[in-house]
C-alpha cells in the first residue's frame, strides 16, 4: 500500500492529542478549504466533527458487519421524530476523548466551548416522543443492541421560536444550511414510494384473485445515515433518515417550451415530502401532506428492512425472528397495511400467513390519551392517496369483526368501537386501532398511563386481547442528561463512586449514604451553584434579565399546553407577587420562575399563555417593591441545547399536569436526576418517581387521576365558587381580567379568564390552586434550610437510577423485541 495512505489511515484513528490536532488541521485545509488564520468557529466545528467522525467509521463498519455475520435479530425503531440535539459533545464523551479534544483545540488556540456552540441543534422532533426516540438510540447502542432508527431527514426542523413584543413568532429552522458533517448521503440507497393511482384486479399464475397498484405517482426515498455512538465506542449503530427525491429532476420538454416553472414543478412538489416537520404536538394536522410523510418514510423503511432480511433468507416465515419493528406512536402505523401489501401483492404470500408475520413483527407504543392527538385519517383521503392500503385496511377490519361478532352477543356498540373505521360523522380510519390490531404487543409509557389505556381508549381491545397491553416506563440517557450536561455534578459523583454509573445508572444508589455527609452536601451545593451561574448568564444573554443566583430556580420547561398547566404556575406567580408586595418587611426566599417551551403555531390558547407569561414578567421584573425577590423569565426557543443548560441548574421541577393527562413525562426524570426537587401531581411517571425518591423528598399536591375522572363524570364543578372562596386566586384572576398585565389591551386575556370560569375549567387549574400553593409554600420553607434541602436533592439524584433509558430499552428488548446484545468484533487497529 502507498505509505502516504497508510500513515493517513493510522492518523485517522489516532486518539491522542497530537493526532487529533493534526486531523483537525488536515480537515480544515483539505475539506473545509480554509487556512487556520481565516477559519471561523463554524469552520473549526466542521473540521473537528469530521475528524471525530473518522474515528467512529471503522467501528461502525465492524458493528454492521457483526450484525450481518451473526444474522442477528434487529430492532427497527420507526419514528416521525428524533430530537437528537447536538452531537459533538455526545460523540466525544461516548468515545472517551473529551479531554484529548479539549487539549488539541487548546494547542490550536481555540476554546472547546466556542467550537461546541457552533453546532446547530438537530431538532427533528416536537417534544417528549421525539426526545425519547433519541434517548433510545443512545441506550440501544450503549447496550450493544442491534437497533436502527428510521425517520425523515427534514430539511427544516421544529421552528425557531422568537418573542416579538411578547408574542411567539415562528421562523424556519435551517439546521442544514451549512451542511451536516455527521451524516453520510447514500445516493445509491433509493426506494420508490407511490401515491394516488388505482388498484387493478387480476388473476395470478395459479388463477387466484390478486391486486396491483397502478397509474401511481412515484417519489424516491434516499437514505442518509448517521452513526450512533454507544457509550465506550464498542457499538456504533445507525440512524437512517429518508429524504425525498423526484424521479425526474427536470422536464426538458417544458423547459424548451419556455415554461421554466413548470419544468421544475414536479420536483418541488415531490421533495416537499421531506421539507418540514409538522410543528404540532398532540394535535392532529389533518393535512394530506402529513399522511404522505408518514407513508413515505414507513414504506421506504419497510422496503429496506425486507431487503436486508432477504440477504439471508429466501422465505418470509422467519421475518419475526429477525426483525422487530417498533411503532413510535401511530405515525408509522400505516406500515401494518404496507407490510401486508408487500407480502401479499409483491411476494405472493397467502393473506393469513402474511397477517401472522405482520402481527408478530410489529409492536406499538402509545404516547398520549388526548383524544385530539389520536390519529384518524378520513377514509376518503386514504382511498385517494393510498388506494390499495384502504382495501387492505377494510379486509383486516372485516376479518377481525367477523371473528369478534361470533362472541359479541349482538353488542353492536362494542363492535363499532372495535372497528378500524369510525363511522360517526365523516368516516375515518382509526390508526390506534390499526396499530393495536396489527401488533403483538402494545405498550404505555408509565404505570398509570398503561392502566388508563386499559380503562379508556383501548378498553374494548384490552378485553379482546388481555395479554397485549404492557407497560414500559420511559427513561432518559444518563450520558447526555447527567454526564454531558452537568460536568460539575457528574465529576463529583465519579470522585465518590467511580464511573460505573455511566453505563449502569443503578450504581448511583451508592450516593444515598452521602446525603448525610456534610462535606459532600457542601460540594453538591457548589456544583449546583456553578450550574445556576451558568444559567443566570444564559438568561442575561437571552432576555437581558439579571436574576439572583441564590434564589430558588423554579423551572417549568416543556411544550406549552393547557393540560401541562403553565397557567397554574403563572397564577401562583401572581399570588406570590401580591404577597411580597403586601408584606415588604418579611424576609422572603427569593424566587426565579423559569419558563421555556414552544406552542404549536395554530394553538391560540397556548400562544396567549406565552404572551401572558411575558406580560407578567414585564410587570414583576420591573416592580421595585418586590426588591428582586421575584423574577420571571420565559426563555425563547426551548430545545435540547437549552435544556442542557437549564436542567442542571434547577432547584424545583414543575410537573403539574392535570392528573391522568401526562402520559409519562421525561423532563421530570432529567430534573430529578440533576438534583431538583419535584413539585407535582400524581400523574404519569411522577407516581413512580415518588416511589423511588421517597414521599418525603417530593412535593405532591392536587387531585388524583381517579378524583379527576369522578369529578368530570359527575358533571364537573363550578370554578366560580372555588374562586370566590380563595381570595388570593380571586385577586390574581381579577388582575389578569382587568388588564393589570396588559394595560395596552385590557381584554387581551379574556379567553383565558373565560376558560377558567364559565368555560368550566376543564384542566382543573382553579380546583388544584390552593393545594398547589400549599406545596409551593412547603418548598419555600424547606429551601431556607439549605442542609435539609441539599440532603433531599442528593436523595433525588441517588434514587433515580431506575429511570435510565438503558433499563427501559432492556425491558423492550426482553419483553417485546426478543433481541439480544451483539458484541462487534473489532479486529482492526481500533482503539481501547
Ligand atoms: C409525549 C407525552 O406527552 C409525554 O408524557 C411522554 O413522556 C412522551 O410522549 C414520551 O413518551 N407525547 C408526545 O410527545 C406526543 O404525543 N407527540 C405527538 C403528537 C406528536
Amino acid at each position: 500500500m502507498d505509505a502516504r495512505f497508510k500513515s493517513r489511515d493510522i492518523e485517522r484513528r489516532s486518539l491522542d492529542v497530537d493526532g487529533l490536532k493534526r486531523s483537525f488541521l488536515e480537515w480544515l485545509v483539505y475539506s473545509v478549504g480554509k487556512d487556520a488564520r481565516a477559519a471561523t468557529r463554524r469552520d473549526w466545528f466542521h473540521s473537528v466533527a469530521l475528524a471525530v467522525r473518522d474515528r467512529v467509521v471503522d467501528r461502525w463498519m465492524d458493528t454492521t458487519r457483526s450484525y450481518y455475520q451473526e444474522d442477528a435479530k434487529r430492532v427497527y425503531y420507526l419514528s416521525l421524530e428524533f430530537l437528537i440535539g447536538r452531537l459533538l459533545t455526545n460523540s466525544l464523551s461516548n468515545l472517551g476523548i473529551m479531554d484529548e479534544c479539549r487539549q488539541a483545540l487548546d494547542r490550536l488556540g481555540l476554546s472547546m466551548d466556542d467550537v461546541v456552540d457552533a453546532e446547530p441543534d438537530a431538532a427533528l422532533g416536537n417534544g417528549g416522543l421525539g426526545r425519547l426516540a433519541a434517548c433510545f438510540l443512545d441506550s440501544m447502542a450503549s447496550q450493544g443492541l442491534p437497533g436502527y432508527g428510521y425517520g425523515i431527514r427534514y430539511e427544516f426542523g421544529l421552528f425557531e421560536q422568537r418573542f416579538e413584543n411578547g408574542w411567539q413568532v415562528e421562523y424556519p429552522e435551517q439546521w442544514l444550511q451549512f451542511g451536516n458533517p455527521w451524516e453520510f448521503a447514500r445516493p445509491e440507497v433509493l426506494y420508490p414510494v407511490q401515491f394516488y393511482g388505482r388498484v387493478e384486479e387480476f388473476r395470478d399464475s395459479v388463477g387466484e384473485r390478486a391486486y396491483r397498484w397502478v397509474d401511481a405517482d412515484r417519489v424516491l426515498a434516499m437514505a442518509y445515515d448517521t452513526p450512533v455512538v454507544g457509550y465506550g465506542g464498542e457499538t456504533i449503530n445507525t440512524l437512517r433518515l429518508w429524504s425525498a427525491r423526484a424521479t425526474r429532476d427536470f422536464n426538458f420538454g417544458h423547459f424548451n417550451d419556455g415554461a421554466y416553472m413548470k419544468a421544475v414543478e414536479q420536483k418541488i412538489l415531490s421533495e416537499n415530502l421531506s421539507r418540514v416537520l409538522y410543528p404540532n404536538d398532540a394535535t392532529e394536522t389533518g393535512k394530506e401532506l402529513r399522511l404522505k410523510q408518514e407513508y413515505f418514510f414507513t414504506s421506504a423503511s419497510l422496503q429496506d428492512i425486507l431487503r436486508r432480511y432477504l440477504q439471508h433468507h429466501s422465505s418470509f416465515e422467519n421475518l419475526p425472528n429477525k426483525a422487530a419493528i417498533q411503532l413510535n406512536d401511530t405515525h408509522p402505523a400505516i406500515g401494518i397495511a404496507e407490510l401486508m401489501r408487500l407480502l401479499v401483492d409483491q411476494h405472493a404470500l397467502r393473506w393469513d400467513d402474511a397477517w401472522d408475520i405482520t402481527r408478530a413483527t410489529f409492536a406499538y407504543t402509545n404516547h398520549t390519551l388526548l383524544p385530539e392527538a389520536l390519529e384518524a385519517w378520513p377514509v376518503r383521503m386514504i382511498e385517494r392517496v393510498l388506494p390499495r392500503h384502504m382495501q387492505i385496511i377494510y379486509e383486516i377490519n372485516a376479518k377481525f369483526l367477523n371473528r369478534t361478532k361470533a362472541r359479541a352477543d349482538g353488542d353492536n356498540a362494542r363492535l363499532s368501537r372495535l372497528s378500524l373505521i369510525d363511522e360517526r360523522g365523516e368516516r375515518r380510519v382509526r390508526m390506534g386501532n390499526l396499530a393495536f390490531l396489527g401488533s403483538h404487543k402494545v405498550n404505555g409509557v408509565s404505570a398509570l398511563h398503561t392502566e388508563l389505556m386499559k380503562q379508556t381508549v383501548f378498553a374494548d381491545f384490552h378485553q379482546e386481547f388481555p395479554d397485549r397491553i404492557n407497560n414500559k416506563t420511559n427513561g432518559i440517557t444518563p450520558r447526555r442528561w447527567l454526564k454531558q450536561a452537568n460536568p460539575a455534578l457528574s465529576e463529583l459523583i465519579t470522585t465518590r463512586i467511580g464511573e460505573g454509573w455511566n453505563s449502569d445508572l443503578s450504581q448511583i444508589a451508592a450516593l444515598r449514604e452521602k446525603a448525610d455527609d456534610v462535606v459532600f452536601r457542601e460540594e453538591f451545593r457548589r456544583a449546583k451553584r456553578k450550574n445556576k451561574k451558568r444559567l443566570a448568564a444564559y438568561i442575561a444573554r437571552q432576555t437581558g434579565e439579571e436574576v439572583l443566583v441564590d434564589s430558588i430556580f423554579d423551572v417549568q420547561v416543556k411544550r406549552m399546553h393547557e393540560y401541562k398547566r403553565q397557567l397554574l404556575n403563572v397564577l401562583h406567580t401572581i399570588a406570590l407577587y401580591n404577597e411580597m408586595r403586601d408584606n415588604p418587611t418579611v424576609s422572603w426566599v427569593p424566587v426565579t420562575k423559569v419558563f421555556a417551551g414552544k406552542a404549536a403555531p395554530s394553538y391560540h390558547m397556548a400562544k396567549l399563555i406565552i404572551k401572558l407569561i411575558n406580560d407578567v414578567a414585564k410587570v414583576v421584573n420591573h416592580d421595585p417593591s418586590v426588591h428582586d425577590n421575584l423574577k420571571v423569565v420565559l426563555l425563547p426557543n426551548y430545545n435540547v441545547t437549552a435544556a442542557e443548560i437549564i436542567i442542571p441548574a434547577a432547584d424545583l421541577s414543575e410537573q403539574i399536569s392535570t392528573a391522568g393527562m401526562e402520559a409519562s413525562g421525561t423532563g421530570n426524570m432529567k430534573l430529578a436526576l440533576n438534583g431538583a426537587l419535584t413539585i407535582g401531581t400524581l400523574d404519569g411517571a411522577n407516581v413512580e418517581i415518588r416511589e423511588h425518591v421517597g414521599a418525603d423528598n417530593i412535593f405532591i399536591f392536587g387531585m388524583t387521576a381517579d378524583e379527576v375522572n369522578d369529578l368530570r363524570a359527575s358533571g364537573g364543578f363550578n370554578p366560580r365558587e372555588v374562586i370566590a372562596s380563595n381570595p388570593s386566586l380571586k385577586r390574581a384572576l381579577d388582575m389578569i381580567s382587568t388588564g393589570a398585565f396588559s394595560p395596552d389591551d385590557r381584554n387581551r386575556y379574556h379567553p383565558i379568564v373565560q376558560a377558567l370560569t364559565d368555560g368550566g375549567d376543564h384542566f382543573l387549574v382553579t380546583a388544584d390552586f390552593a393545594d398547589y400553593c400549599r406545596a409551593q409554600d412547603a418548598a419555600m420553607q424547606l429551601y431556607r434550610d439549605s442542609e435539609e434541602w441539599t440532603r433531599k436533592a442528593i436523595l433525588n439524584t441517588a434514587n433515580m437510577g431506575w429511570f435510565s433509558s438503558d433499563r427501559t430499552v432492556n425491558e423492550y428488548a426482553q419483553e417485546i423485541w426478543d433481541v439480544h446484545p451483539v458484541k462487534p468484533s473489532h479486529d482492526g487497529e481500533g482503539f481501547r
